[in-house]
Order: structure tokens, then C-alpha cells, then sequence
């Protein structure tokens, strides 16, 4: 089924995305009409944030190479291929540092809770190939190589806060000595250019691997809810590269309600227009997935009726680094969170933790500063559909479509100084409320094509004031307030 994102007139019809769905997720195998599609969906599209986590032999090397910083700035989770070691030597050197505290996975999930995250998504297996789980088909993995199964220990962490989870799993390998590294020019690999040091490789060998992994990870460790597949290039991807079909109905017959992204491709029909981590394109066929996954970059429109996800890191690495101090401000995440909800879309926020599984005092001070956002704003992200506003000069706003009538809520980043906030829409408005200052009196006025709110002088929220709009019918919103032409 194809969807493309269009910018309809209001984009109320959005919100038909949330009216309450009665159907049940299709049994596995079977083909899922739009009704199923959008039951076995709607948890994740219900939820809008989650965490990420990028934990692996890289985070003991934190940007740390034969005791030299690798760099400030970019993925550590890359270091291998950053300094072109080949896996032996990597190993011989990250293994000895990764060391698993007891518990390590509770900080995790109880912070994820508290920031208000609904689900969390660990890397099962990264690029280098070293895999989390006590894997009966490889020795490079946590139960050969600590005696541990660590996605156990995370399975349980997460469930045991409630918490949605997932699995990040990497196709591309850079341990397995049968992953035809040379069959791609725009995929990584810290030998490529260099012949196979072990001689010629069968591609075949290592997708029955690839295939043999990610069915212990859906066999073995109860419901799975996302397997976020990374990742692909143009040159190659799908069938071709991974028995990408085969892999995905696998998992769908183990798992049938699992939500799964898009990058066991890299095409136009996938949501992919360019390698680049902006390179997301305006529409995908479910076939290759389930959402599109900007990187690093929030779409400029909505992405009305689309599934979406934005990933993000905390400051520019995802694996740990301990050169890497470019923190993102609570303001900006706060304020990425509202954006990507206004447009209908889900905030995948990435920490970094340590080898032993710690947590930086920067990645528990900001899952914490948004955590105290949500508990006063949640409801204006979760359960919303995209802005019905072309623009809002001073902010953001999401929706919801509560029986007859909409509620809207209005995300004040720029606070009027004259204290009159001027909305875009004519409207039957049955009340309004500021959630950061419940009791504070605002007096609503129309004026003209216009709604005109009267706020008291200081922003409740210096970085996110929410106006909650309870209105009697869907609101008639001016579409000729548009975003300015970028200068
Ligand atoms: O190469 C990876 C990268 O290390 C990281 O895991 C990101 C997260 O989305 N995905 C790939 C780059 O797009």
C-alpha cells in the first residue's frame, strides 16, 4: 500500500489517522488491509517518543584509539571502520573494555519511563558484528564471549518498566568473513578497497546468518515490537543484498504484530531519495516498511497521513564517545520533540552509555528535563495527529479528534510580547487552558480570519508554553499563513 505525504487544505483529515480503529492486526502471513495496517500500528503512532540506545565493544573504545582521540565530533559507533581496523585487531582491543555492570539496562528503562518515552530500541548487533544476545550461531557474541545474554537482561529491564521494545539490528557486518564487503561501493567497510583477507566469500553464507540472528531475536525473547533494520545503500539494497522480502515475512511469522522500518532498502518507493541522512523521500510502500527514518533532520513540512520517524542523538555520536561534549540544550530537544509531533511523527532520541552500561550526568540531565516537560505537557504529544496550520510564526500546534469536536494544542515557543496570541483560524472554542498554569484566566476574541488569545505578560514555559483549545467542531483554518520563503 502506497502513501504519499500531500498537504491537504486544514489537513484535519489527519486526524482521521487517530479515529479509534476496531480491527486487529492481521495474523501473520496473511495480507493486511489498511483497517489491520492501522490497528497494528496505532500503539506506535499513539506514542510519539522513544529512546534509542547505541551500546556496544565500541562503547568500552569511547573515540579512544592506541590512546588517542579518534575525533570530537561524528559516530564512535563507527570507530572501527574510522581507524580501518580489520575485526581481529578491533576485537583484540574493544573486548577487553566492554564490561557490563549487573542491572545495567534498569538505569535505562527507569529513565526512558521518566523522560515519558514509550518505547526504547537497543542495538542487537552494530556494524562491527558483535552481537548482544547469547547467539547459537556465532562466537562473536555476548554468551561466547562474557557468559552474558545481554538482550535478556535489557528485554527484561524494559518490560519491567513498561515500556514498548525493539531491536536495532545492523545487516551490514564487519566481523563475518563470508559478507561480500566489495559487492557495494556506498556501504561501509573498514577493509574496502582490500581483497577478502580470507580469500573469496559466498554472500549466500552470510545472509543465512543475517537470517539465522534475527530469528533467534524474534524467537526467543517474547514480543518484539519494532526491528529497526540498518541500513542500505542505492547501489545495494532489498533482495538483492539481504533476501530483504524473505527476512521480513521471517519475522512477520514469528512475530505478527512487529513494526519494522525502512532500511533494508535505499528507494524512492522505500521513502529514500539520496544516501544522505536527509535523503528521506515523501512517501513509502509499505512493502519496504512500516515508516520512513529521517536521520538527523526533521522533515521541513508535515508529513500529513505518512509514518514517520525522526533519530536523533544527544550530542553527535551514538556510541559513546568521550570527546564528544556537543550536548544538545533541553530547549532544543524540548522544542525537537513538539516539531516532529506537529508534523506527525515520532522522536527516536539516542543515548550513548558507557561499557559498563553508566550513563553520562548530560544524558540523564536532559531525558530528565524533558521528563519534567511531559508530566505537565504530555497529553499534546501523545495521541496527536500533525498541525492542521500551514505555519504558526510563534510555534507549533498538534491535534486531536475527541468524538464530535478537536482539540488543539498550541506549542508557544515565541511568546506575544504584547501578550495577544493570534491563531490562524475561526473556531467554536468550549475552553481553553494553559497546561504549564491551569488557573491562569485567558480571554478569547475573534478578529476577522483570526483567533485572539490574551496570555498573561510572562511565558509560563520559556521553551514550550501549551494553549489547549477544546473546541466544539473542527476549526476553519486560514491556509494563506504560509512559511516564509527561506531568504
Ligand atoms: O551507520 C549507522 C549509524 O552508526 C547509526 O546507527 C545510525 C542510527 O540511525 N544509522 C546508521 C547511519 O544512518
Amino acid at each position: 500500500m502506497k502513501t504519499t505525504a500531500r498537504f491537504t487544505a486544514g489537513t484535519v483529515a489527519c486526524l482521521l489517522l487517530f479515529v479509534s480503529v476496531s480491527a486487529r492486526p492481521a495474523a501473520a502471513g496473511a495480507a493486511e488491509n489498511p483497517a489491520e495496517r492501522d490497528a497494528r500500528m496505532r500503539w506506535w503512532r499513539e506514542a510519539r517518543f522513544g529512546m534509542f540506545v547505541h551500546w556496544g565493544l565500541y562503547s568500552g573504545l569511547a573515540g579512544t584509539w592506541e590512546g588517542k582521540p579518534v575525533g570530537d565530533k561524528g559516530g564512535m559507533e563507527w570507530i572501527q571502520q574510522r581507524v580501518k581496523a580489520d575485526t581481529g585487531t578491533y576485537a583484540k582491543k574493544a573486548i577487553p573494555l566492554f564490561k557490563p555492570a549487573p542491572g545495567f539496562a534498569k538505569e535505562w528503562a527507569k529513565l526512558a519511563k521518566q523522560a515519558g518515552c514509550k518505547y526504547i530500541v537497543l542495538t542487537s548487533k552494530h556494524h562491527d558484528g558483535f552481537a548482544l544476545h547469547d547467539s547459537k550461531v556465532s562466537d562473536y557474541d555476548a554468551g561466547s564471549v562474557l557468559n552474558r545474554d545481554l538482550i535478556r537482561e535489557f528485554v527484561d529491564a524494559a518490560r519491567a518498566e513498561g515500556l514498548r521494545l525493539g531491536f536495532y539490528h545492523s545487516v551490514i557486518d564487519w566481523h563475518h568473513d563470508q559478507y561480500e564487503y566489495a559487492l557495494s561501493k556506498q556501504l561501509p567497510h573498514p577493509l574496502k578497497g582490500k581483497p577478502y583477507p580470507n580469500g573469496k566469500r559466498d554472500h549466500a553464507a552470510y545472509l543465512k546468518f543475517l537470517h539465522a540472528q534475527a530469528d533467534e531475536l524474534v524467537s526467543n525473547y517474547g514480543p518484539v515490537d519494532v526491528l529497526w533494520w540498518d541500513y542500505s545503500s542505492q547501489d545495494f539494497e532489498g533482495d538483492a543484498a539481504w533476501r530483504a522480502f524473505d527476512l521480513m515475512a521471517a519475522v512477520r511469522a514469528k512475530q505478527p504484530a512487529i513494526i519494522m522500518n525502512n532500511r533494508l532498502f535505499r528507494n524512492p518507493a522505500a521513502g529514500w531519495k539520496s544516501m544522505g541522512t536527509d535523503g528521506f523521500a515523501l512517501s513509502i510502500d509499505s512493502k519496504y516498511g512500516d515508516f520512513i527514518t529521517p536521520e538527523q533532520h526533521i522533515p521541513a513540512t508535515g508529513m500529513p497521513g505518512l509514518d514517520f520517524e525522526v533519530c536523533m542523538t544527544l550530542n553527535t555520536t551514538w556510541g559513546y564517545s568521550a570527546h564528544d561534549h556537543a550536548w544538545k540544550s533541553d530547549e532544543t530537544l524540548i522544542r525537537n520533540l513538539v516539531d516532529i509531533a506537529s508534523k506527525g511523527g515520532n522522536y527516536l532520541l539516542n543515548i550513548g552509555p558507557k561499557a559498563d552500561g553508566s550513563l553520562t550526568p548530560e544524558t540523564v540531565k536532559a531525558f530528565r528535563a524533558i521528563g519534567a516537560w511531559m508530566a505537565v505537557n504530555g497529553e499534546s504529544i501523545y495521541e496527536t495527529a500533525a498541525s492542521p496550520f500551514p505555519y504558526l510564526p510563534w510555534g507549533r500546534s498538534t491535534a486531536r479528534k475527541d468524538g464530535s469536536g478537536v482539540t488543539l494544542y498550541l506549542h508557544v515557543f515565541d511568546w506575544p510580547a504584547g501578550g495577544e496570541l493570534k491563531v490562524p483560524m475561526k473556531a467554536d472554542i468550549a475552553g481553553v487552558r494553559l497546561l504549564a498554569a491551569p488557573d491562569t484566566k485567558v480571554a478569547v476574541t475573534a478578529d476577522g480570519k483570526h483567533t485572539v488569545l490574551r496570555l498573561p505578560a510572562a511565558a509560563p514555559d520559556k521553551i514550550a508554553t501549551v494553549i489547549k483549545l477544546v473546541l466544539k467542531s473542527a476549526p476553519k483554518i486560514d491556509m494563506s499563513v504560509k512559511q516564509p520563503a527561506a531568504k
